[in-house]
């Protein structure tokens, strides 16, 4: 008989439970053990006031509240649920430990009790795009799929409503896969450079983390990797299951692969071809990768009509380059995401031809200069607004390669007269994309609301 959530939460009858951290990944789960009658303490280093009406609520259903720096001090319950964010081996873990106390965390637990198949995907780069993919394929060919994890849902206190046909699709990040004992039934590892050094101690702490998606596999597990990056073809050889590449740059014998523009699925000695690369609607060679990540994920669950059909139609994923709509021949995308140089340089280089571009926002006391050549490169008009319009105006021009006038840079107070500049300025053809290269705080809330205020903008165009 499988082990079900409410077998987990009959386990922790009469146990003292902590979990430390009280954000996206444990409110909902603190509310599933209050409801279960379990004791609950829960500790944040946040003090009351930043949680508004939650820490009323959830001392109202029975919760213990630890908060502000001595959250961690005293911790012995049985068992202590651990935020992704927080080490496991900080010195109130280790001491817990040492007295009997059991460390776990929502994910580790949620794999015990899923139900269903288990489809993840890790890696530095595209972890969101890929798994969005995977997840609207299966929805495409008709499955029931929950799609969560570092996406932003956590999906344990769900598992009890799952299905044994359903599908599970999550996102993993190092933080989750740290401790993880279990792997999922399909891995995907989309590629691997080095990231989060500021909580992992090492690139090889990193790398290991992550390699916990395939590491606890079976014969009848799956990975996926990329086999244009060195550390992940690497891997590939060390899988316990039946191990896929996918490739840009050439075939594969096992896997996806792209050949003269067009996609090619070889399984088993016979090859297959899909489509054009040319008909996929996300601009940018990164997503053509994705696109084969999710694929060579999907083989044998979803039919090539529905991946051409998802390839057509998926405008990307919110806030990340995503297509808001046609007007006029004009095609606006919006990139709220993009709160640092970095993501605004990644954004540029998706598109084949020369965008105009807004950009600015808050102030992170960040250097604009690695904006200069790829705005000289990339951008035939500079829309600037937000607290940092002058900063990087002046990054721009003191690029030795800038001639006056090229790109022409447009200087607007309101976010909104922005967008409309930009519109003013666009022809047939045209592409307008909001990719800040800063965060959102000067005028907004966080960069979905900057996002969505964006897309109504757009939308409301004529
Ligand atoms: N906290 C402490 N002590 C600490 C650290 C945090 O008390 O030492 C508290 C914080 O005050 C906060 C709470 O813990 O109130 C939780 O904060 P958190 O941000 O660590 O975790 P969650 O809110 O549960 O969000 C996490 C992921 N965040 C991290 O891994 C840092 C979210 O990914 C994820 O969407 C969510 O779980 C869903 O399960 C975000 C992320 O930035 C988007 N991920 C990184 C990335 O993608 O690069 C890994």
């Amino acid at each position: 008989m499988a082990f079900t959530l409410q077998d987990y939460l009959a386990s922790l009858q009469g146990k003292r439970v902590a979990v430390i951290g009280i954000g996206v990944s444990n409110t909902p789960l603190i509310k599933t053990l209050l409801s279960a009658g379990i004791s609950v303490t829960a500790c944040d280093k946040n003090k009351r006031e930043a949680f508004g009406p939650l820490a009323d609520e959830l001392e109202s259903l029975g919760a213990e509240l630890h908060l502000g720096e001595t959250y961690l001090e005293g911790l012995d319950q049985d068992v202590i649920f651990r935020s992704p964010g927080i080490r496991p081996d900080i010195p109130p873990f280790l001491a817990a430990i040492e007295k009997g106390s059991v460390l776990t965390s929502e994910m580790e637990v949620f794999f015990q009790v899923c139900p269903c198949k288990i489809i993840a995907v890790t890696g530095s780069d595209g972890k969101t795009t890929t798994t969005t993919l995977i997840s609207e394929m299966l929805k495409g060919a008709g499955y029931t799929v929950h799609l969560g994890g570092n996406i932003g849902k956590p999906l344990l206190s769900e598992a009890g409503e799952m299905g044994r046909e359903d599908i599970v699709v999550l996102e993993l990040s190092s933080f989750q896969l740290m401790t993880l004992q279990a792997s999922p039934d399909i891995a995907v590892f989309t590629n691997l450079s080095p990231n989060h050094l500021d909580i992992h101690k090492s690139m090889e702490e990193y790398t290991l983390a992550k390699e916990n998606i395939f590491t606890h596999q079976g014969q009848d597990g799956i990975a996926i990797f990329n086999r244009d990056n060195a550390l992940t073809q690497e891997m590939s050889s060390r899988t316990s299951g039946k191990a896929l590449l996918f490739s840009r740059q050439g075939p594969v014998e096992n896997g996806v692969f792209v050949k003269d523009g067009t996609i090619v699925v070889s399984m088993d000695g016979q090859q297959r071809q899909l489509f054009s690369t040319d008909r996929i609607l996300i601009p940018g060679e990164h997503n053509v990768e994705n696109y084969l990540a999710a694929i060579a994920a999907v083989q044998g669950l979803v039919s090539d009509a529905v991946i051409l059909h998802t390839a057509e139609n998926f405008l990307g994923v919110e806030h990340r380059i995503e297509l808001v709509r046609s007007l006029h021949g004009v095609r606006y995308y919006n990139d709220s995401i993009a709160s640092s140089p970095t993501r605004t340089i990644a954004g540029l280089r998706s598109f084949r031809q020369k965008v105009i571009l807004i950009a600015g926002g808050y102030d992170k006391k960040i250097p604009f200069d690695t904006l200069g050549p790829e705005v000289q490169a990339h951008v035939k008009t500079l829309v600037l607004t937000g607290h940092t319009a002058e900063k990087i105006r002046q990054a721009v021009v003191s690029y030795p390669g800038y001639q006056e006038g090229q790109p022409e840079i447009v200087m607007e107070d309101e976010f909104r007269q922005a967008v409309l500049a930009a519109r003013d300025r666009a022809q047939e053809g045209d592409i307008v994309i909001l990719s800040p290269a800063c965060a959102s705080f000067d005028h907004f809330k966080n960069f979905a609301q900057r996002g969505e205020i964006f897309k109504d903008i757009v939308r409301g165009l004529d």
